[in-house]
Protein backbone atom coordinates (compact mmCIF):
# COMPACT_ATOMS: atom_id res chain seq x y z
CA UNK A 1 0.00 0.00 0.00
CA UNK A 2 1.29 3.51 -1.05
CA UNK A 3 0.09 7.24 -0.32
CA UNK A 4 0.77 9.31 -2.98
CA UNK A 5 1.69 12.74 -1.63
CA UNK A 6 2.08 16.34 -1.85
CA UNK A 7 3.57 17.83 1.31
CA UNK A 8 2.95 21.62 -0.07
CA UNK A 9 -0.95 20.99 -0.88
CA UNK A 10 -3.98 20.49 2.29
CA UNK A 11 -6.01 17.44 0.76
CA UNK A 12 -3.05 15.38 0.94
CA UNK A 13 -2.23 16.75 4.53
CA UNK A 14 -5.82 16.06 6.10
CA UNK A 15 -5.57 12.57 5.54
CA UNK A 16 -1.64 12.53 6.85
CA UNK A 17 -3.38 14.09 10.20
CA UNK A 18 -5.76 11.85 10.10
CA UNK A 19 -3.60 8.87 9.92
CA UNK A 20 -1.29 10.28 12.73
CA UNK A 21 -4.63 10.02 14.90
CA UNK A 22 -5.21 6.92 14.10
CA UNK A 23 -1.64 6.18 15.06
CA UNK A 24 -1.16 4.48 11.53
CA UNK A 25 1.63 4.57 9.11
CA UNK A 26 1.90 4.24 5.65
CA UNK A 27 4.66 4.01 2.53
CA UNK A 28 4.32 7.42 1.25
CA UNK A 29 5.86 8.80 -2.20
CA UNK A 30 5.81 12.64 -3.06
CA UNK A 31 4.11 13.84 -6.35
CA UNK A 32 4.00 17.44 -6.25
CA UNK A 33 6.18 20.02 -6.31
CA UNK A 34 7.08 23.04 -4.32
CA UNK A 35 4.60 25.31 -5.81
CA UNK A 36 0.89 25.04 -6.64
CA UNK A 37 1.75 22.34 -9.60
CA UNK A 38 2.05 18.33 -9.40
CA UNK A 39 5.50 17.71 -10.79
CA UNK A 40 4.65 17.29 -14.45
CA UNK A 41 6.25 13.40 -14.39
CA UNK A 42 3.72 12.75 -12.06
CA UNK A 43 0.45 13.91 -13.44
CA UNK A 44 0.00 10.96 -15.57
CA UNK A 45 0.66 8.70 -12.95
CA UNK A 46 -3.07 10.44 -11.59
CA UNK A 47 -4.66 10.34 -15.04
CA UNK A 48 -7.11 10.94 -15.27
CA UNK A 49 -8.18 13.02 -12.23
CA UNK A 50 -4.68 14.08 -11.69
CA UNK A 51 -5.06 15.26 -7.73
CA UNK A 52 -3.19 14.19 -4.63
CA UNK A 53 -3.55 12.59 -2.28
CA UNK A 54 -4.27 9.20 -4.13
CA UNK A 55 -4.19 5.87 -1.87
CA UNK A 56 -2.83 2.79 -4.19
CA UNK A 57 -3.65 -0.73 -2.37
CA UNK A 58 -1.80 -3.78 -2.98
CA UNK A 59 -4.28 -4.98 -5.55
CA UNK A 60 -3.44 -2.01 -7.50
CA UNK A 61 -6.96 -0.21 -6.86
CA UNK A 62 -6.31 2.91 -6.32
CA UNK A 63 -9.15 5.65 -4.37
CA UNK A 64 -8.22 9.21 -4.67
CA UNK A 65 -10.53 11.32 -2.74
CA UNK A 66 -9.24 12.24 0.74
CA UNK A 67 -12.85 11.12 2.49
CA UNK A 68 -12.78 8.15 0.64
CA UNK A 69 -9.80 7.30 1.45
CA UNK A 70 -9.92 8.23 5.55
CA UNK A 71 -13.56 6.32 5.54
CA UNK A 72 -11.46 3.31 4.44
CA UNK A 73 -9.18 3.40 7.08
CA UNK A 74 -11.88 4.51 9.60
CA UNK A 75 -13.62 1.21 8.76
CA UNK A 76 -10.15 -1.34 9.21
CA UNK A 77 -9.14 0.74 12.52
CA UNK A 78 -12.02 2.04 13.83
CA UNK A 79 -10.67 3.61 17.20
CA UNK A 80 -10.44 6.67 17.55
CA UNK A 81 -13.25 7.39 15.42
CA UNK A 82 -13.04 10.09 13.78
CA UNK A 83 -16.29 10.26 11.30
CA UNK A 84 -18.59 9.57 13.95
CA UNK A 85 -19.86 6.65 15.94
CA UNK A 86 -23.93 6.72 15.70
CA UNK A 87 -26.39 7.85 13.27
CA UNK A 88 -26.91 11.26 14.07
CA UNK A 89 -23.18 11.88 15.16
CA UNK A 90 -22.12 10.30 11.86
CA UNK A 91 -24.43 12.44 9.92
CA UNK A 92 -23.23 15.67 11.82
CA UNK A 93 -19.40 14.87 11.58
CA UNK A 94 -20.02 14.62 7.45
CA UNK A 95 -22.41 18.11 7.64
CA UNK A 96 -19.77 19.57 9.16
CA UNK A 97 -16.76 18.49 7.00
CA UNK A 98 -18.85 18.86 3.81
CA UNK A 99 -19.26 22.58 5.38
CA UNK A 100 -15.76 22.90 5.56
CA UNK A 101 -14.68 21.32 2.30
CA UNK A 102 -17.37 23.68 0.50
CA UNK A 103 -16.63 27.26 2.55
CA UNK A 104 -12.96 26.45 3.02
CA UNK A 105 -11.18 23.76 0.72
CA UNK A 106 -13.17 25.09 -2.56
CA UNK A 107 -12.35 28.60 -1.56
CA UNK A 108 -8.70 28.13 -1.98
CA UNK A 109 -9.28 26.42 -5.94
CA UNK A 110 -11.84 29.49 -6.67
CA UNK A 111 -9.35 31.76 -5.14
CA UNK A 112 -6.75 30.46 -6.76
CA UNK A 113 -8.65 30.15 -10.10
CA UNK A 114 -9.22 33.92 -9.78
CA UNK A 115 -5.56 34.75 -9.33
CA UNK A 116 -3.14 32.34 -10.86
CA UNK A 117 -3.20 31.55 -14.20
CA UNK A 118 -2.08 28.27 -13.76
CA UNK A 119 -5.63 27.58 -12.46
CA UNK A 120 -7.31 28.95 -15.65
CA UNK A 121 -10.13 27.28 -17.16
CA UNK A 122 -9.89 24.76 -14.28
CA UNK A 123 -14.07 23.95 -14.74
CA UNK A 124 -13.91 22.49 -18.25
CA UNK A 125 -10.71 20.34 -17.59
CA UNK A 126 -12.25 19.14 -14.51
CA UNK A 127 -15.51 17.99 -16.49
CA UNK A 128 -13.32 16.77 -19.18
CA UNK A 129 -11.48 14.95 -16.81
CA UNK A 130 -14.51 13.69 -15.02
CA UNK A 131 -16.75 12.82 -17.99
CA UNK A 132 -13.89 10.89 -19.34
CA UNK A 133 -13.57 8.97 -16.52
CA UNK A 134 -16.94 8.24 -15.57
CA UNK A 135 -17.23 6.86 -19.18
CA UNK A 136 -14.11 4.88 -18.74
CA UNK A 137 -15.69 3.36 -15.62
CA UNK A 138 -19.01 2.43 -17.57
CA UNK A 139 -17.40 0.40 -19.86
CA UNK A 140 -16.93 -2.33 -17.74
CA UNK A 141 -19.67 -1.70 -14.63
CA UNK A 142 -23.31 -1.01 -15.10
CA UNK A 143 -22.88 1.96 -12.01
CA UNK A 144 -19.90 4.02 -11.20
CA UNK A 145 -19.17 2.16 -8.27
CA UNK A 146 -19.81 -1.27 -9.81
CA UNK A 147 -22.49 -3.31 -9.87
CA UNK A 148 -24.83 -1.75 -7.34
CA UNK A 149 -26.54 1.36 -7.51
CA UNK A 150 -25.27 3.99 -5.75
CA UNK A 151 -25.25 7.65 -4.21
CA UNK A 152 -22.28 8.06 -6.70
CA UNK A 153 -24.88 7.76 -9.49
CA UNK A 154 -27.18 10.37 -7.97
CA UNK A 155 -24.43 13.27 -7.77
CA UNK A 156 -22.90 12.32 -10.75
CA UNK A 157 -26.50 12.40 -12.93
CA UNK A 158 -27.83 15.13 -10.83
CA UNK A 159 -24.55 17.27 -11.34
CA UNK A 160 -24.01 16.59 -15.21
CA UNK A 161 -28.38 17.12 -16.16
CA UNK A 162 -27.67 20.30 -14.58
CA UNK A 163 -24.26 21.15 -16.51
CA UNK A 164 -26.67 19.98 -19.55
CA UNK A 165 -29.54 22.27 -18.71
CA UNK A 166 -28.34 25.48 -17.12
CA UNK A 167 -24.76 25.80 -18.32
CA UNK A 168 -25.24 24.11 -21.58
CA UNK A 169 -22.04 21.66 -21.32
CA UNK A 170 -23.71 18.31 -22.22
CA UNK A 171 -21.71 15.08 -21.90
CA UNK A 172 -19.63 14.82 -25.36
CA UNK A 173 -21.06 12.81 -28.68
CA UNK A 174 -17.86 10.39 -27.84
CA UNK A 175 -18.75 9.28 -24.35
CA UNK A 176 -21.01 6.43 -25.02
CA UNK A 177 -21.14 4.96 -22.05
CA UNK A 178 -21.90 7.68 -20.10
CA UNK A 179 -24.55 8.68 -22.54
CA UNK A 180 -26.13 4.94 -21.78
CA UNK A 181 -25.87 5.43 -17.93
CA UNK A 182 -27.49 9.13 -18.19
CA UNK A 183 -30.29 7.87 -20.27
CA UNK A 184 -30.90 4.66 -18.13
CA UNK A 185 -30.47 7.01 -14.66
CA UNK A 186 -33.09 9.32 -16.60
CA UNK A 187 -35.47 6.80 -17.58
CA UNK A 188 -35.40 5.68 -13.99
CA UNK A 189 -38.50 5.77 -11.65
CA UNK A 190 -36.76 7.64 -8.93
CA UNK A 191 -35.73 10.14 -11.45
CA UNK A 192 -39.16 10.70 -12.99
CA UNK A 193 -40.49 11.48 -9.27
CA UNK A 194 -37.74 13.57 -8.57
CA UNK A 195 -38.33 16.06 -12.23
N1 LIG B 1 -11.64 16.15 -3.87
C1 LIG B 1 -10.24 15.77 -3.77
C2 LIG B 1 -9.44 16.99 -4.15
C3 LIG B 1 -7.99 16.65 -4.36
C4 LIG B 1 -7.22 17.88 -4.82
O1 LIG B 1 -7.77 18.79 -5.48
N2 LIG B 1 -5.93 17.92 -4.50
C5 LIG B 1 -5.12 19.03 -4.89
C6 LIG B 1 -4.07 19.26 -3.84
S1 LIG B 1 -4.80 19.88 -2.34
C7 LIG B 1 -4.40 18.73 -6.19
O2 LIG B 1 -3.85 17.68 -6.34
N3 LIG B 1 -4.42 19.66 -7.13
C8 LIG B 1 -3.69 19.50 -8.35
C9 LIG B 1 -4.28 20.28 -9.44
O3 LIG B 1 -5.42 20.76 -9.30
O4 LIG B 1 -3.61 20.38 -10.47
C10 LIG B 1 -9.92 15.30 -2.36
O5 LIG B 1 -10.72 15.60 -1.46
O6 LIG B 1 -8.94 14.61 -2.16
Amino acid sequence: MKLYDWPFAPNPRRVRMFLAEKGLGVTVEEVGGPNVTLKPESVARFDPHATAPTLELDDGTCISESMAICRYFEELHPEPRLMGRDAKDKAIVEMWERRAYEGAMLAIGELLRNTNPAFVDRGRGRHARFTKSADKQLAHNRFLAGAAFSVADVTAYYALEFLNRAVKMPIPDALGNLRRGFDEFSACPSAAATA
